[in-house]
């Protein structure tokens, strides 16, 4: 009977999975067309917000730093750039690691002991012992200190990760198959659209392609998504399809894009610099392909930013809008170098 009923999981398992195949590579198709309809569509904010003014320039875009906000093969977490990353590396590295090496070499240790003690050839009567209430009491109380030595360090990095100050600035972040859209509700609302860099032989000629300085393949994308240095930033954190993940490694940052609901996260970044990061759900067949890039920059710089993409800086009344573009143009000569900087000499002065 067991073995019928086996049989015919078996059969209906085998039926069903060209079904699902087949759905995903519809599923698949369809998107494609739909994934660059957004990014024509990019634009229509920005006029309606800034109708009346000519958008100021774009600011430079930094290159990445190697070895900071980047995977450069090293092994282990990313160097981190935000207090609480720090932290929860520190406890990792530090603390949980150590811990683990030293209980297993401890338990491999008594293996190996108890291995060529007790075999037969040198112990051919074993013991027939059954309780010993000192070992007892020990192997019980051990454990509980280990747990109580992970736990606290464990609850104090939680609430420090859960219980961000008042944000400076609020990014609603979405996750699209397969692309992100950021919204900035604070400055006018405006939005991006970004997509991954495709490699030059992957595009027609003239269209645009990844360089060096947009980052590595397969994490650069064409609109990154610009924030203020030494601010607090809230992520809001959604999705239009699937579950999608928003998680960028050296800010210590990762929380799933739920359709319907609101995650929230943040972050606060003191060093200008390009961090990179990616979905992290499986959300479908180009899941690898919808990298995050996150640029932190001075504020002067991040209000110009702002305004090239037809927004208002944080407190600019609407009266002043006129008045905030032309500050903003002057604003990109003055702060090129701070920006260019992490490209050539800032590097790990900050964090390392
Ligand atoms: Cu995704």
């Amino acid at each position: 009977m067991m073995k019928l009923m086996g049989w015919a999981i078996a059969l209906a398992a085998a039926g069903l999975t060209p079904v699902a195949a087949g759905a995903q590579a519809t599923g698949a198709a369809q998107p494609q067309v739909t994934s660059a309809a957004p990014a024509a569509a990019t634009p229509a904010p920005a006029t309606t917000e800034a109708a009346t003014s000519t958008p100021a320039p774009s600011i430079d875009y930094a290159a990445p730093t190697p070895g900071i906000g980047v995977p450069d093969g090293r092994k282990g977490v990313q160097d981190q750039v935000t207090a609480v990353g720090q932290q929860a590396a520190d406890f990792h590295d530090n603390w949980l690691l150590v811990m683990c090496a030293v209980i297993s070499v401890f338990v491999l240790a008594l293996l190996v002991w108890t291995i060529i003690r007790y075999r037969r050839g040198a112990n051919p009567t074993p013991s027939r012992t059954s309780h010993n209430t000192a070992i007892e009491v020990v192997w019980t109380l051990v454990p509980v200190l280990i747990l109580v030595a992970i736990a606290i360090p464990s609850i104090r990095l939680i609430r420090a990760q859960y219980s961000p100050p008042p944000a400076d600035l609020t990014i609603k972040v979405v996750g699209n198959q397969w692309y992100w859209t950021y919204q900035y509700p604070d400055n006018g609302g405006f939005e991006i659209v970004s997509n991954m860099l495709k490699e030059q032989k992957d595009v027609k000629p003239g269209d645009r392609y990844r360089t060096d300085a947009d980052g590595p393949p397969l994490l650069a994308v064409d609109e990154r998504i610009v924030i203020p240095a030494g601010k607090v930033v809230k992520f809001i954190v959604t999705s239009n399809d699937v579950i999608h993940a928003f998680a960028v490694p050296a800010f210590w940052t990762k929380i799933d894009a739920n359709p319907g609901r609101l995650n929230e996260t943040w972050v606060k970044v003191d060093r200008p610099g390009v961090y990179f990061g990616q979905c992290s759900e499986l959300c479908g067949a180009r899941h690898g392909y919808m990298p995050i890039a996150v640029e932190v920059v001075p504020e002067a710089t991040f209000n110009a930013w702002v305004a090239s993409k037809g927004g208002t800086p944080k407190g600019a009344a609407p009266a002043e809008a006129e008045a905030a573009p032309a500050e903003a143009a002057a604003v990109p000569a003055a702060d090129n170098a701070a920006v260019e900087q992490p490209v050539t000499n800032q590097p790990a002065v900050a964090q390392n």
